[in-house]
């Protein structure tokens, strides 16, 4: 008798503590997804321009918003940027973009990586930009050969969404490195000769939901080089919002 009140006892505490248990880990889970979700770095929100421009017959106004990409942390400090938490390759200061709708965004982006080679030469070329290019360190070109990329600023929209499409692919040239692995200096005072400017334009339609990625492989060894930096939230990946 009292042995089987003790194993009913036992029974009811042991499920007390599996009910607390589970509901401790769904509870961490929340948290966990929350923090992901939210802006670890805040956002970037383009700055908009007093002057307008004119497109096959269309007046729109403008907007401007400045990023970087960097090897690693100390890069990244280098250029005033502290926010990630792991020692990889980043973009920053933010990975959520906020643009205006209907506008003509120009963005810059400073690039300090060196490279290997694209997986996919298609991510060499410039796409969704007006007049199809982009300036590397004030030179115009639409293209990247596959062996001079870094990393890729890819636009595009999430499957299944009924909102405007927008698509730019954006191939950022890489910064030579010497034998030994150690960059040389480029020609490029807008980056202390440490890397490469690339700017370029494109027009943002309605408002809505994108995301950005780097198609770049520059990940760990896990996964064909998507692990690491390729897989984490907030390094190689990002938000677009455009708003009306
Ligand atoms: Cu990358």
């Amino acid at each position: 008798m009292t042995n089987s009140n003790m194993t009913a006892g036992k029974r009811l505490t042991s499920a007390l503590v599996a009910t607390a248990l589970s509901v401790s880990v769904v509870a961490g889970v929340g948290v966990v997804l929350h923090k992901l979700s939210a802006d670890p770095n805040g956002t970037i929100v383009a700055t908009k321009e007093a002057d307008t421009i004119t497109i096959n017959g269309k007046v729109y106004p403008k907007a401007s918003l400045t990023m970087g990409v960097y090897a690693d942390k100390e890069q990244a400090k280098a250029d005033g940027f502290t926010g990630n938490k792991n020692d990889w390759v980043q973009f920053g200061p933010s990975n959520h973009l906020v643009l205006p709708a209907n506008t003509y965004v120009t963005m810059t982006i400073h690039a300090y990586d060196g490279g290997e080679k694209l997986n996919n030469p298609f991510f060499g070329k410039v796409v969704g930009t007006v007049g199809g290019t982009m300036s590397v360190d004030g030179i115009d070109v639409s293209s990247i050969p596959a062996d001079q990329v870094q990393h890729t600023f890819t636009i595009h929209g999430l499957p299944s969404t009924s909102q405007d499409p927008l698509f730019v692919n954006i191939p950022l040239q890489h910064v030579n490195a010497d034998e030994n692995d150690e960059f040389l200096p480029t020609k490029d005072p807008n980056t202390n000769f440490k890397g490469h400017t690339m700017v370029f334009s494109f027009l943002t339609k309605s408002a809505g939901e994108y995301v950005w990625n780097c198609e770049y492989p520059c990940g760990d060894g896990t996964y064909a080089k998507f692990g690491a930096a390729m897989s984490a939230y907030g390094y190689m990946s990002g938000k677009v919002t455009v708003t009306a």
